[in-house]
């Protein structure tokens, strides 16, 4: 290290230098007005923040230019990695056309303003219903005719975001060859430390590790809906009508858990009922959530958290809802922005959002460019794990649950716990498989809305309830696609936190079945994940995994053994029934 650093170029090593000092400037301040306009949604502030994104842009694209030279120079590792990650850093990179540049990055802004002015009023009522008052229909309701009502107006909302979406994808695009990606697909792909092409292919191992018990939940499920709407709606051998799965994407089943318990297998509690019956308050979740973070050794969060970020929706004046994690000035002005819901589903995205938070912390002491997780499934991945250790125990060990359901009856919580996580994982897949087709051009616009349900029949084995034709854009109606967020990080965290979660339950000294284990309380468990995120992005990601589990690789069999139970309970369940769907109308 100290020889390569000592032959290096000193103008690069002030390269690097400045390009990091600049970037974080910029970017604490568009950080800034996009808090502001997140929070604050208007003209003015979507034009702000708007340009303050596409400074960030042009100035990096700009710096990743001027560094492709650079790096063939004897540089020290940690330089070289800098440039590499300079050159990564954007999840969307503008034509360095002034006029295009903006124009781009106010479409980005623009798509994500009116998913978040969503409303529709459903049939025979006058008041229009935001994204949460609508899946909270969609969730509770079992009468499939307002189901659809509900999920088709919902649905309405993307139609107008098609030409915006089809203009970014032209000027992504572009951004994306100048910094010498052949499209933006290609340059989401290049982000994990192995050749895209492989990086494709490993994803493809690990769905294929996953498959199967996916297809088993997915036949007992039919069967259930069937025996609870009519085969007629349901049929045996075909894709599940996508608006009967309790999701507006269908990519969570929890919500229909009801219709699926067998009788006196029931999920034990319903912590949602649980919470509502405590009166319990939006900010006490978030509290409690914290306290375990702290049980594990971590520092509490900072007051200013607590001052700064927003919990609930504001009733006079329109935000992003979506709920999302923050960290304003990269060192400890963190903050959550979440409309919370008192439920069972928003404590879990409590969970997820606070995973961010902690990450973002512990690695703040590295240099700018390194400020970010290994890979940005690992961020979405340790919320996740935290909540994985919401055991009923733990429920109990902290006054939620009065009785622990019996031990021996394991499969309802399993149950429950797979309609959250392994109904996720084809859809946390195909969102990018399609827009990377997108991106390279082998879906043209005039088919978005039939390839996307293609793939959505395909690998989730969903339909629409009636034809879905070009005059709808479907993909802009869920919130990644219409604020470009990549998604793929989703897919790989759904594998990941199992793979972190054993490590840790093991390193707690946890000996007994995986999904039962709890790290609560856990220092041993608590030094070991943060010695993992306080690496940010310094190291390939192998080397982050092997820090925390031993293991360099992903890999689903920690997720296989945490539902080994229950893959041999849906076996039973669906002898002789049909598992799989046809793919063809
Ligand atoms: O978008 C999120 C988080 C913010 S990073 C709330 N998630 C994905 C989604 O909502 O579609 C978490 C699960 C998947
Ligand atoms: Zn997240």
């Amino acid at each position: 290290m100290t020889t390569a650093q000592a032959e290096e170029d000193p103008d690069v090593a002030r390269f690097v230098e400045e390009a990091e000092a600049s970037l974080f400037d910029l970017s604490a301040e568009a950080q800034r007005a996009d808090w502001v306009y997140a929070t604050y949604i208007t003209p003015d502030t979507e034009a702000l923040s708007a340009k303050a994104y596409s400074r960030v842009i042009r100035a990096t694209v700009e710096l990743a230019k001027r560094s492709v030279p650079l790096s063939r120079v004897g540089l020290s590792e940690e330089r070289r990695r800098k440039l590499l990650l300079l050159r990564l850093s954007l999840p969307l990179a503008a034509p360095s056309d002034p006029v295009e540049g903006e124009e781009l990055t106010q479409i980005v802004t623009s798509l994500q303003g009116m998913y978040a002015r969503g409303r529709y009023a459903p049939a025979g009522t006058s008041a229009a219903l935001d994204l949460q008052e609508l899946s909270k229909i969609l969730g509770t309701s079992r009468e499939p005719r307002e189901l659809l009502d509900v999920w088709s107006g919902w649905h309405r909302v993307a139609r107008p975001m098609r030409p915006g979406f089809t203009r970014y994808v032209e000027l992504a695009n572009k951004g994306s060859r100048e910094l010498g990606f052949p499209d933006t697909g290609a340059m989401w792909r290049s982000k994990y430390d192995l050749p895209p092409e492989e990086f494709g292919r490993e994803v493809e191992r690990l769905w294929s590790q996953v498959a199967p018990l996916y297809r088993s939940l997915h036949a007992y499920v039919r069967r259930r809906l069937g025996a609870a709407h009519g085969e007629s709606l349901v049929p045996p051998g075909g894709p599940i009508p996508a608006h009967l799965l309790g999701n507006m994407w269908a990519q969570s089943w929890e919500q229909i858990l009801p219709l699926l318990a067998p009788p006196g297998d029931g999920p034990g509690f319903d912590l949602t009922k649980i919470l509502l019956e405590r009166k319990t308050q939006p900010l006490e979740l978030v509290r409690v959530a914290e306290r375990f973070f702290v049980s594990l050794g971590l520092a509490p969060l900072p007051e200013s958290f607590w001052e700064r970020s927003l919990f609930v929706r504001p009733r006079d004046r329109e935000v992003v809802c979506h709920a999302s994690a923050w960290d304003l000035d990269f060192v400890d002005d963190l903050r959550i922005k979440m409309c919370i819901d008192v439920s069972a589903e928003d404590f879990q995205t409590i969970h997820h959002e606070l995973g961010h938070n902690y990450y973002q912390r512990a690695y703040n002491r590295q240099p700018f460019f390194f400020r970010d997780s290994a890979h940005d499934g690992f961020h979405e991945a340790v919320g996740d794990t935290i909540a994985l250790s919401v055991t009923p125990e733990y429920l109990r060990r902290i006054g939620l649950l009065a009785d622990v359901p019996d031990p021996s009856n394991d499969i309802a919580p399993l149950l429950a716990r797979a309609l959250e996580k392994i109904a996720f994982l084809p859809f946390g897949l195909m969102v990018d498989r399609w827009r990377w087709r997108v991106f390279s051009g082998e879906i043209s616009p005039e088919s978005y809305n039939r390839s996307w349900w293609e793939m959505r029949r395909e690998y989730q084995g969903v339909a629409p309830s009636g034809e879905r034709g070009e005059e709808e854009f479907d993909p802009g109606a869920k919130y990644h696609v219409a604020a470009n967020v990549p998604y793929m990080r989703y897919f790989l965290a759904g594998i990941l936190q199992f793979q972190f979660h054993r490590a840790l339950a093991r390193t707690a000294g946890e000996t007994g079945p995986v999904h039962r284990a709890s790290i609560y309380g856990s220092h041993e468990a608590g030094d070991r994940l943060e010695g993992m995120l306080a690496m940010g992005a310094s190291r390939p990601w192998p080397d982050a995994l092997e820090a925390m589990t031993g293991e360099r690789r992903m890999d689903a069999s920690a997720l296989l053994e945490y539902f080994a139970p229950l893959q041999r309970w849906l076996d039973e369940q669906n002898r002789g029934h049909p598992i799989g769907w046809t793919t063809q109308e």
